[in-house]
Order: C-alpha cells, then sequence, then structure tokens
C-alpha cells in the first residue's frame, strides 16, 4: 500500500483562525482528517505533521525515506526562502508534490519565486483545502 506524508510548513497551524479570505475557513485538522479519509478510499495511508519550524521540517523529508512513497509539501513562507528545505528534498529522492491553498503567482512578487518547484514532480496551487486531495491523486498517478 503505498503511503504518503502530508507535510505542512509555518503558520499553517493557524488556518481557519485568521484570514479566511486568503486562507479559507478550513482548519488544519479538518484538511489532515480529510486527507486521511481521502487516503483510505483510494488505498493510500497518510501520515500528516505540520511545524513551524524549519529545521523540523528538513528533519521530517529525511525521516519520510523509507518510510513514505512520497510528500505533499505545504512549505508556507518557507517555499520562498529555504535553501535548506530544496536540498533535503533532492537528497532523499522521493516524489514530492508542492502544493498551496493560494495561488502564490497572482500575490505579491516575492512569493512567485519558490525554491521547491524546481525538485518537485508539481506544483497545485489556488484551489484552497480542496488542493489536498488533488495532490494525492497526482502523486498516485505519478506513481503508477
Ligand atoms: O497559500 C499557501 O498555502 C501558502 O503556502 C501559505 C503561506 C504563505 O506564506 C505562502 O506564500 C503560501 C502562509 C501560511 C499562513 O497561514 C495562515 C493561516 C491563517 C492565518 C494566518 C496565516
Amino acid at each position: 500500500m503505498p503511503s504518503f506524508l502530508v507535510l505542512n510548513g509555518p503558520n499553517l497551524n493557524l488556518l481557519g483562525t485568521r484570514q479566511p479570505d486568503v486562507y479559507g475557513t478550513t482548519t488544519l485538522s479538518d484538511i489532515e482528517a480529510d486527507c486521511v479519509t481521502y487516503g483510505t478510499e483510494k488505498g493510500i495511508s497518510i501520515s500528516c505533521l505540520q511545524s513551524n519550524h524549519e529545521g523540523e521540517l528538513v528533519d521530517a523529508i529525511h525521516a519520510a525515506k523509507g518510510t513514505f512513497s512520497g510528500i505533499i509539501l505545504n512549505a508556507g513562507a518557507y517555499t520562498h526562502t529555504s535553501i535548506a528545505l530544496r536540498d533535503a528534498i533532492s537528497s532523499v529522492e522521493l516524489p514530492v508534490i508542492e502544493l498551496h491553498l493560494s495561488n502564490i503567482h497572482a500575490r505579491e512578487e516575492f512569493r512567485h519565486i519558490s525554491y521547491i518547484a524546481a525538485v518537485a514532480i508539481g506544483q497545485i496551487c489556488g484551489f484552497g483545502a480542496a488542493g489536498y486531495r488533488l495532490a494525492i491523486d497526482a502523486l498516485l498517478g505519478h506513481l503508477k
């Protein structure tokens, strides 16, 4: 059975509590529960982790090697800054889908740059919480 890690970065623990106009009203717990439910329907084991700390995200990516078939990563603001996350992804050689709730290309210019994009198999952005299901389908399709 394939197993996916759904990894969320800084401030995403605040989802559903503030800025609903940008990030929607769904909480991270809702999203994580829905990922597990959708994974079960598709025959995928899903584990979820959120951290506000760059090094913990790096550790989670390293630990995913040998445990998970792939990673769905919303790196939050670290997307636009973190060479460490990019290097971690390159080092584990696991398929990674870059995910964002908002359309980062339609927002401030600093969000148009992603250090993750070049080492991800693809990017999903702008579909809100529904993007996580899209990412599960995309990762599953990639592995088949
Ligand atoms: O659109 C996304 O998913 C982002 O990864 C979210 C990040 C942002 O820095 C990226 O550019 C795009 C920010 C997450 C902050 O989440 C909050 C949720 C509720 C209230 C405040 C922040």
